[in-house]
């Protein structure tokens, strides 16, 4: 499998709208001697969720660039005879590995393993049909609960690139030159600095073992501060296991051109100059054998243990052995990768059971706001266009207290009460 991706698009905005619950039903039992049943209106279904899932076959984000609102199905409405409705259907939205969701400045959802989902979107609970609220003091109540809305976010996504290895250098060192052969990319090349503008990615195949490289443009001194095409792409290797450093042989100074990107690669916001590492000398057939002696020994000098490659990309010359060697780091970065993985997942908790919590507070002249998420939830629920409605609410004020603490903070009548966007008028 070789395949390329010469452009990207790396960031995306989405908006999202889970699906609304369905509203819950009003209505009575038919029965033959009775003129009227017992309440039997069923709940409303639960409103989709928007999912967010990793696709091994996307690598970009290219897809959502024009993306409208993505939107889950809604429940249906609660039907008689205690029929419960339909739960709408989730929406599933695919991503490459990597893709990080974010909504403002807040990291919503990282997803870097191959199967990774998250719910980025809630669908709304369904209402409770009338069935529910039968007591022996109610025997026909009329009420039942709407559904609540689906959640909605505006999500950014951003993709840093999980190549397995990232090609790192001087302007004109080679890179794009070796992505190019190695794999069946085709980056522009020319023999002036800054060819490239957006980095390349390319898959590479040695000994059936599959994996990606990328070309980034080339760095100078001062890159880690902007200088040059700046750290922006330093991003796309801040992922990848392994970094193949290529060195120009023929530069008046091959060692001071490595100093000079180790250097960038330590001052980046991580410092990716620790990373498992590669130095290959580019362009041999330019050079003469002592040349690059001279210059492996001085680098040399620099690196200390770090493998030295010699190579000619133009005259294939030298490449299977840095493959192989970049494969083997691959594979064990990959490994270590999939240990941490499992020596750091913890239980996922699925609900939280809200606190039964409310407290009132006086806003200003009149105004008395009620907090708390359960009777947030209730007034929200609650269909005011319904009498049972509004007295199931009244009751739920009364038996949890809020109504009391409402009247001692001085509520008269007339007084607005707010609870979540709710407004009601307080009449004792
Ligand atoms: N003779 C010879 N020339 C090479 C070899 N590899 C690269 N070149 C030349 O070196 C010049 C720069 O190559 P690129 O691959 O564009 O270099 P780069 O590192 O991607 O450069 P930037 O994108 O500017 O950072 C081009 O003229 C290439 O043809 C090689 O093995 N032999
Ligand atoms: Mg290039």
């Amino acid at each position: 499998m070789l395949y390329s991706i010469n452009m990207f698009v790396d960031t995306a905005t989405i908006e999202l709208k889970a699906g609304k619950g369905g509203d819950g039903r009003s209505s009575f039992r038919h029965e033959k001697y009775r003129a009227m049943g017992g309440p039997d209106g069923g709940d409303g279904g639960r409103g989709g969720d928007v999912i967010i899932r990793v696709d091994h076959n996307l690598n970009t984000l290219v897809a959502y660039r024009n993306a409208q609102t993505i939107r889950a199905e809604s429940g249906e409405g609660g039907g008689g005879n205690r029929s419960h409705g339909k739960n709408g259907l989730d929406q599933i939205v695919k991503v490459p590995q990597g893709t990080q969701v974010w909504e403002d400045d807040v990291l919503v959802v990282d997803l870097t393993g191959p199967k990774d989902e998250s719910i980025i979107a809630k669908g709304g609970r369904g209402g409770f049909g009338n069935a529910h609220f039968k007591s022996s003091t109610r025997q026909a109540p009329r009420n039942a609960e709407l559904g609540d809305p689906g959640e909605a976010h505006k999500l950014r996504l951003e993709l840093k690139m999980v190549a397995d290895v990232g090609l790192v250098g001087l302007p004109n060192a080679g890179k794009s030159t070796l992505l190019s052969v190695i794999s069946n990319a085709k980056p522009e090349i020319a023999a002036y600095p800054f060819t490239t503008l957006v980095p390349n990615l390319g898959v590479v195949d040695v000994d059936e073992f599959g994996f990606l490289v990328a070309d980034i443009p080339g760095l100078i001194e001062g890159a880690s501060e902007g200088k040059g095409l700046g750290d922006e792409f330093l991003r796309h290797i801040e992922r990848t296991a392994v970094l193949l450093h290529l060195v120009d042989p023929s530069s008046p100074d091959p060692a001071a051109d490595y100093k000079v990107i180790q250097s960038e690669l330590a001052h980046y916001e991580v410092d990716l100059s620790v990373k498992p590492q590669l130095i290959v000398i580019t362009k041999s057939e330019t050079v003469d054998a002592k040349t690059i002696t001279a210059a492996a020994k001085a680098i040399k000098k620099i690196a200390g243990k770090t493998p030295i490659f010699i190579i000619s990309a133009q005259a294939h010359v030298g490449l299977l052995e840095v493959l192989r060697a970049a494969a083997e780091l691959v594979k064990a970065a990959r490994a270590a990768r999939e240990r941490h993985i499992a020596e750091t997942a913890i239980p996922v908790i699925e609900t939280i059971d809200l606190p039964d919590f409310w407290r009132v507070v006086t806003e200003e002249d009149g105004i008395f706001r009620v907090i708390g998420e359960r009777i947030e939830g209730f007034a929200r629920r609650t269909n005011f266009e319904e009498d049972d409605g509004v007295r199931r609410l009244r009751d739920i004020l009364a038996k949890t207290g809020v109504a009391r603490e409402i009247r001692r903070q001085g509520a008269v009548d007339g007084d607005i009460i707010r609870i979540g966007d709710t407004e009601l008028t307080w009449l004792s």
